[in-house]
Formats: structure tokens, sequence, C-alpha cells
């Protein structure tokens, strides 16, 4: 009978399947898995727990490859253990339509966690993930029956390091004292442009002691019995995170491109891929993986006990807590409570009929008074701005180290880190996570923003200081281009509200979405509330709809306008109604949930042969021209904008209802 296959041997089918994948495509990179193949073998083989059958068993210990560029690894480790990627899966890596992509695309290929390629992002995933774990095992274990106990682990290479957003992430892993977390640093003295000690000398290790981690320096990461000792050691702490420092050789194996950096991001080459099947033993063909090699990875066995093992703990759980633990699993199946809807109606039509005259942050602060008791999943949060954002409402509890049982994350001055945070968080499952900040700074986390419309992620993004409407801090803190930018992000749903009720929509609207992120813009200043009969209140949550005509049958103009700027159009269409024109204001909080509705609606709000058109936004003008088309005018911003009181900077930029109907005159 022949032995079992030693660690380095099973290793070596990860460098095969990566270098052979990635020279079929003749693009990729192999550096990466071909480094870090040793150190996968022992956490996967020894120490995770998961179970292909059920990629999305609950409480799996989470996997994320931040260093995405190596997805090859990710794909053999799938592959091997015996997840849905096939042979020909990899055999197609890089091509249309197959779940091995370029790099690790979240629901493309069962297993991947998150997407990741935008360096240092995966880990900030890791640590929301890390995060949301230790929030649901406060939430949901009681004493003696822990259901939610499950590891992130999660692997990173100089260039994740070397990226400021690891900083945010792993300063607030640590103050959090995230200890089933733990992280991989691939140390191999290479990135793109060659050996980093010219651009990257940190003295990694105790820059993480000082964020509070437990650190595991000088590991060989490819000595298989010291990555297993290094884990055993990480997973004892459990009130820190940990970093395990390994020592690796990028393209481990290949005799002429190990440890340089022609094997970071480009296939080794025929004649290479041959010398380093040599050098490795490796004495199989191109996507040939021998039986007992295949058997030894293959995790099915395993992960059934495994799983079964939890599902006994929680069938346990479930005859003592009945309730708990159905509550438990529609949190993770992210299902909103039956009486959500009604909730949320009751509340906007009480919005209507108390027309309150309030900054729609505040708005948003009665919002989450209203619908937060009846979603005990939404889990707030700021960039050090509750008190300005108002993400803060009555029912509110800070998380600490020591204790995660609350709802709200004081996430400080990291907008990048906890944007990314919350997309893990989403991830995660089982809690709905919204936070905040100021628009501008929506800038400083735009790419996450980005990942979370790219991974259909309901992260809800609420923005407080919408234009210059906020005022004497000053156009650096004014935002001009940032609502655009949102709209025009795919997947991302965008809404600035003028009032009260259009604030409750569009927080009912984030609430229920379930396939991407929405982002909510909210002003600083007072706004009216509108008036509307129960015909327009319904048609609030179509995104744009006729806010009031001041005349019948089919408007002469019509002016388009959004948050703020939606009392100056109303103004604006009163005079001119008065001097007896039909004109038509209408309301446009979202123009992607607008552009959703069937051509018929749009039509009946916006009928094309009404081509004088003005619309009103103290935002950059240039987005509105698909609404005004070439005779329409825009009332707004051109340019950065300045430090006064808000009243004199709308007069001082021209953004008023006097501006707004003389631009309707000239276009009549
Ligand atoms: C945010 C971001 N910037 C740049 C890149 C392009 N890029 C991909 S890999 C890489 C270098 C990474 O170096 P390292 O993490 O050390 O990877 P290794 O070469 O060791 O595999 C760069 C710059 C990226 N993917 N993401
Ligand atoms: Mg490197």
């Amino acid at each position: 009978m022949s032995s079992a296959p030693a660690a380095r041997d099973l290793a070596n089918a990860i460098r095969a399947l990566s270098m052979d994948a990635v020279q079929k495509a003749k693009s990729g990179h192999p550096g990466a898995p071909m480094g870090m193949a040793d150190i996968a073998e022992v956490l996967w083989r020894g120490f995770m727990k998961h179970n292909p059958a059920n990629p999305h068993w609950v409480d799996r210990d989470r996997f994320v490859l931040s260093n995405g560029h190596g997805s090859m690894l990710l794909y053999s480790l799938l592959h091997l253990t015996g997840y849905g990627v096939s042979l020909d899966d990899i055999k197609n890596f890089r091509q249309l339509g197959s779940p091995t992509a370029g790099h690790p695309e979240f629901g493309d290929a069962p297993g991947i966690e998150t997407t990741t390629g935008p360096l240092g992002q995966g880990f900030a995933n890791a640590v929301g993930m890390a995060l949301a774990e230790k929030m649901m095992a406060a939430q949901f274990n009681r004493d003696g029956h822990a259901i939610v106990d499950h590891n992130t682990y999660c692997f990173m290479g100089d260039g994740c390091m070397m990226e400021g957003i690891s900083h945010e992430a792993a300063s607030l892993a640590g103050t959090l004292g995230l200890g089933k977390l733990v992280a991989f640093y691939d140390d191999n003295g290479i990135s793109i442009d060659g050996e980093v000690e010219g651009w990257f000398t940190d003295d990694t290790v105790e820059r993480f002691r000082a964020y509070g981690w437990h650190v595991i320096p000088n590991v060989d990461g490819h000595s298989a019995q010291e990555v297993k000792l290094a884990i055993e050691n990480a997973r004892k702490n459990t009130d820190q995170p940990t970093l395990i420092c390994c020592k690796t050789i990028i393209g481990f194996g290949s005799p002429n491109k190990q440890g340089k950096e022609e094997s970071h991001g480009a296939a080794l080459g025929d004649d290479e891929v041959a010398l380093t099947r040599e050098a490795l033993g490796w004495k199989h063909g191109p996507f040939e993986i021998p039986d007992e090699i295949r058997n030894a990875w293959d995790a099915h066995d395993a992960g059934a006990e495994k799983e079964a093992a939890w599902q006994k703990r929680f069938d346990a759980y479930r005859a003592e807590f009945p309730e708990l633990a159905d509550e438990f699993l529609r949190r993770m199946r992210g299902e909103l409570p039956a009486d959500f809807d009604q909730r949320a109606d009751a509340f906007i039509a009480e919005c209507q009929q108390a027309k309150e005259k309030v900054a729609s942050r505040k708005a948003s602060q009665n919002t989450l008074d209203a619908f937060g008791p009846g979603l005990p999943e939404l889990t707030g949060g700021s960039a050090d701005l509750g008190g300005s954002n108002n993400t803060v409402w009555k029912g509110c509890t800070s998380i600490s180290a020591d204790d995660c049982s609350g709802n709200y994350i004081h996430y400080g001055v990291r907008e990048f880190g906890m944007t990314a945070a919350m997309n893990g968080i989403c991830l995660h499952g089982g809690l709905r996570p919204y936070g905040g900040t100021f628009l501008t700074f929506m800038e400083y986390a735009r790419n996450a923003v980005r990942m979370a419309a790219l991974m259909h992620q309901p992260n809800i993004l609420v923005y407080t200081h919408d234009s210059i409407g906020l005022g004497e801090d000053g156009p650096t803190h004014q935002p001009i281009e940032q609502i655009a930018n949102l709209r025009m992000t795919p997947n991302l749903s965008t809404w600035r509200p003028c009032d009260t009720v259009e604030t409750a929509v569009a927080w009912k609207h984030a609430v229920k979405r379930d396939d991407g992120p929405t982002a909510l813009i909210f002003s600083r200043q007072g706004l009216p509330c509108m008036d509307r009969d129960d015909a327009v209140l319904a048609n609030v949550a179509k995104g744009g709809y006729t806010l009031l005509q001041t005349g019948d049958g089919q408007p002469q103009a019509i002016i388009i306008a959004t948050g703020s700027e939606v009392a100056l159009a109303v103004q604006a269409a009163e005079a001119l109604g008065a001097a007896g024109n039909n004109v038509r204001v209408v309301s446009m909080p979202s123009v992607d949930a607008f552009l959703s509705q069937s051509s018929d609606y749009q039509e009946a709000v916006l009928p094309a042969a009404v081509r004088a058109r003005v619309a009103v936004e103290a935002g950059i003008t240039d987005y509105w021209y698909r609404f005004t088309g070439l005779d329409g005018k825009i009332v707004g911003m051109t340019g950065f904008g300045a430090s006064a009181p808000a009243g004199d900077l709308y007069k001082h930029f021209n953004i008023t209802a006097e501006a707004v109907q003389a631009a309707v005159e000239s276009v009549i």
C-alpha cells in the first residue's frame, strides 16, 4: 500500500494547476499561488471548517484571498477540495463565461467569499466578516450553545500591506479584539516592480503589534510544520487577531523565475513550466491530478462530518431556544421581518401628515427611530460623524471589544475601511449594515462603494452634508461631482430626498433592496415638507414623479429637481403659474429607480414632446443633460463651492427660485 502523500506533493498540485492554467490562458499570476501553496495546504487540509457540499453553511470558516491576483490558488483549492469548480473550469481560466475569472468574483463560483483584486480591500472585508461573526455570536450564542463559532482566514501580500486601507482595517480589528481573525502575510519581498526594499521597508511585525495584534513572526512559509504550529498558536489566542508572517519564495519551484518579479504576473513559458515540473518532482501532465493526491484533498467527508456536528449543536439550541433559532435563521437568510412593509408604509403616511420641516439628515434619524425597533439586524455606524450624520437612533447600543452584543459600530475616521468592512459584514450575513460620512468623503471610500455594487451587496451608505447647503465649512466639504459619480455607478441605487416623506421612502427602498447597495444623500439644512395627495404619495417610490403642475394636460415646461432644490422648483413653478403658465415640477429623488419604471410611466412623467425642461440641483450640471437635452437648461454648480452661510452661497452661485424661473422662461 502506498503511504499518504506528503504535504509538499499536495501543495505541488496547487502549483501545477496554477502554472498550467496561467500557461494555457497565456495570462495570469502564477507567483503567489506557487509561493503560498504550502501555507494553503496546511490551512485548508488541517484547519478549515467547511463543507464543499454546502458552500452556504452558516457556521463555515471564511477564507479571503486579499491578494486576489493569486486567484488560481483559490480556484485550485476549491477544485481540489470538491467545490463546484471543475477541471474544465480551471482549463478555462480567464475565459468569457468561466467561473474562474481573472480575479475571484463573488457569485461566479461556489466558495468565493468576496471579490478580491483591489489590493488591501479583501483584508478589510475579512475584518468585517470577523466583526460580523463576533457580533452574531454575542447576539445569538447562549451558555453552552455556541452556534456561531467560526474563524476568518485571510491571505495578503506586500501590496495589501502597502495599501492604506490595511492600516484602517488592522487598527479597527485590533481595537475590537477580533480574536478569530487570522491573517497570513505572504512576505516574499517582491511586488511588480521588483524587490520591495526600494519602496517598502516597514517593520510589519511591530506595526501590527502596535495595532494590538498577536503577531507570529519569521515563519517559514514552506515548512508545513512551522505553519501548522503558527496556526495552532493563532487559534489559541481568541482575544486578539493574529498575523502570521510567512517568509516565502514567489513562484516557488520555478528554477529560473522563483524569487523574481518575472513570476508575479505572466505565464512562466512552456520550457520553464517543464523545468518546474522536474524541479518539483511533479511527474504528471498538464491538469492531471493523480488519484491519491485528489483523495487526500477531497474535503467532502470531513466537511459533512463537521456540518453534521454543528447541526447537532444547532438542534440542541433550537430545542431550548426555538424562537431565537428561527430568528437566527431568518437573519442569516437575509429575510426582512414580515411586518416591515406595513410599518414602513404607516410611518411614510405619518410623515406626510405631520409635514415637518427638518433637515433630511434629521428626517433620516427619525426614520431610523421608526424602522429600527422592528429591524434587529440593522447595524449602524459612522466614520466618527455620528452626531452629524444622525446615524445614532434611540435604540443604538455601541459595541466594544468586550461586548459585541450591541448594534452600533464606531468605525473611527476610516471611511474606506468602514465601507469595505461593511461589505464584509453584508457578505457574512445576519446583519444589515449602514454607515455614515460626509458625502464628499465618500471619495475616500470610493472603490469599496464600487465593490459593493459589483458584488450585489445591500450595503446602506448614509451621506450627509450633501451640497453647498452645508455652508461655512467651505469647498473642501461641499460635494459637487459626487452625486453624479454615484449615479453613474452600475447597480448602485442613489437617493437624494427632498423632505421627510421622500427620506422615509428612500430608507424603505434601501432596507428592502437585496441585490445591491443604496446611497442615501441627506442635507444639513432644514427642508420644507411637500404637499401630496395619496396618488402622488404612491408615486414617490418610483424615484421620479409629478409633484405638482400649475395647469392641466400637457405642460409647457417641466422642472426636474432633487433634494433641497425641489422647494426652489416649486416656488419658481408657482410664480410661473400665477403668470398663467402651465408648468410641471418633477421631483426626482432617485434617477435609477425612475429609469427602472415602465416606459409608459416615464413618458407620463416626462413626455418626450415637452422639450422645454429645466433641471435644478446644487451639484455638477453635466449629469442632467440626459434629461434636458440640447433645448433645456440646468441650474446647478459648474465649479467648486465657497465658505459662507448656505443662504449666501445659493445666491452667489445663482441657485435660486428666480434663476429657475428665468431659466424656464428662456426655454418656454
Ligand atoms: C489597489 C490596487 N492597486 C494596484 C493593483 C495592481 N497590482 C496587482 S498585484 C500588484 C503587486 C502586488 O504585490 P504583492 O502583493 O507583493 O504580490 P506578489 O507579487 O508577491 O504576488 C499590483 C501593484 C491592484 N490589483 N490593486
Ligand atoms: Mg510580494
